[in-house]
């Protein structure tokens, strides 16, 4: 059978690398981006441009729900990942309505979507829904695991716990083919500037370059299981090649916190985080998620599936991408000769 893929946030981090992975795999790849007043797909732009574009870009929002109904029933697509959300938990404090309608019945809009096309047509289609750690919030056993109950500390957290039942319950109700992956902090030089590692990659790259000053952050103490993002979204195509759906978590199994990023990313410049980051109270939360430490040892037995990329190299790989962007602004610029050298 042809593989014919639609992914949900595709302009976002994890989309642009589940694209590219999918399209290496020979799949017919589409892809759902909302209108905006620009373009907005800079991660996809080498997968969108040229002759024969290897994705396919629809504009559709998950807040419409007939508009998914339509593009499921043009494309009918084999397998459908749902990697679309209002995913900034800091955000869901000032939109909570917003972030439940996108984030969480977004995903039932989707489903019903795909129940429906599925009626008509007797074809399966398989569904990814894109769980979060932030569901265990407040954790309630260390660490986290798939019979972990969840205690959500956010809108986000809440509105996604909604998304990950709606979508267990329509494997059982309809025997739907729907996964869900429960899935800790991963990053990449493609993760959006406002979250926290990107922010610390981008201006200690900033700051060695003369561009930038200091560095405000808010709780440094939290902390996270940070992996790669191009390592999770196999983990999201190897739940959808089962036989049978699925929940699964993907970790690394390792804790760091955001003191430690600071650390480890100013070092690597040669800086010492301490003589530039500020707090800033602006920054914390309503209610914080102190830590989060995955086990994904199911999905390491079931599915077989690893992460390739340890804290440092994570590190590296960020402060890399994030120093050659910095070098084209200093150019750019055209600041002083003494900065022009350093770059
Ligand atoms: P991201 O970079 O913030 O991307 C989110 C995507 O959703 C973007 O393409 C965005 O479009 C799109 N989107 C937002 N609202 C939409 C709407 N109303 N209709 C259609 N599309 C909409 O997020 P990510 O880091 O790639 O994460 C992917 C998914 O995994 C999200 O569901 C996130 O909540 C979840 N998740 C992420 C992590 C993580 O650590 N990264 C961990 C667990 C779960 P625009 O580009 O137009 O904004
Ligand atoms: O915060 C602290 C902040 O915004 C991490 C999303 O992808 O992962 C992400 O959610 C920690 C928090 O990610 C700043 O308080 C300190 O404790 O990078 P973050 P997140 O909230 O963990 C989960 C798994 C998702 O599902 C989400 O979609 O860092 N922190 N100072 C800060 N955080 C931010 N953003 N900015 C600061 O200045």
């Amino acid at each position: 059978m042809h593989n014919r893929a639609l992914i949900t946030g595709v302009t976002g981090q994890d989309g642009s690398y589940l694209a590219e992975l999918l399209i290496a795999k020979g799949y017919e790849v589409h892809g759902l981006r909302r209108r905006s007043s620009t373009f907005g797909t800079g991660r996809i732009e080498h997968l969108i441009f040229g002759e024969s574009p290897q994705l396919q870009l629809h504009y559709g929002d998950l807040s419409d729900g007939n508009g998914l109904v339509r593009l499921i029933r043009e494309i009918r697509p084999t397998e459908v990942y749902n990697l679309a959300a209002q995913s900034h938990v800091r955000v869901s404090f000032d939109q909570p309505a917003y972030t439940a309608d996108v984030t969480a019945v977004g995903t039932l809009r989707l489903l019903e979507a795909i129940r429906d096309v599925q009626d008509d047509t007797g074809e399966q289609i398989r569904f990814y829904q894109a769980s979060s750690s932030e569901m265990y919030g407040k954790v309630l056993e260390t660490p986290q695991k798939e019979t972990t109950p969840f205690y959500p500390r956010s809108p986000y957290g809440v509105a996604k716990v909604y998304g990950h039942w709606i979508t267990i319950n329509y494997r059982e109700s309809y025997g739907l083919h729907a996964s869900c992956g429960i899935l800790f902090n991963h990053e990449s030089p493609r993760r959006g500037e406002t979250f926290v590692t990107r922010k610390i990659t981008r201006a200690a790259t900033r700051i060695k370059l003369g561009l930038q000053k200091k560095l405000h952050l808010g709780n440094l103490d939290s902390q996270r299981d940070w992996g790669f993002a191009g390592d999770y979204v196999e983990a999201m195509w190897l739940m959808l090649q089962q036989d049978k759906a699925d929940d699964y978590v993907i970790a690394t199994n390792e804790l760091s916190s955001v003191r430690d990023f600071c650390e480890q990313t100013f070092a690597r410049l040669d800086l010492d985080y301490r003589e530039f980051v500020e707090i800033d109270p602006r920054y914390y939360r309503p209610a914080e998620v102190d830590l989060l430490l995955g086990d994904s040892t199911k999905a390491r037995t079931r599915l077989g599936w690893r992460p390739r990329t340890n804290f440092p190299q994570l590190v590296d790989m960020m402060v890399e991408g994030d120093l050659a962007l910095a070098r084209q602004e200093a150019l750019i610029q055209g600041l002083t000769p003494s900065v022009r050298k350093a770059a």
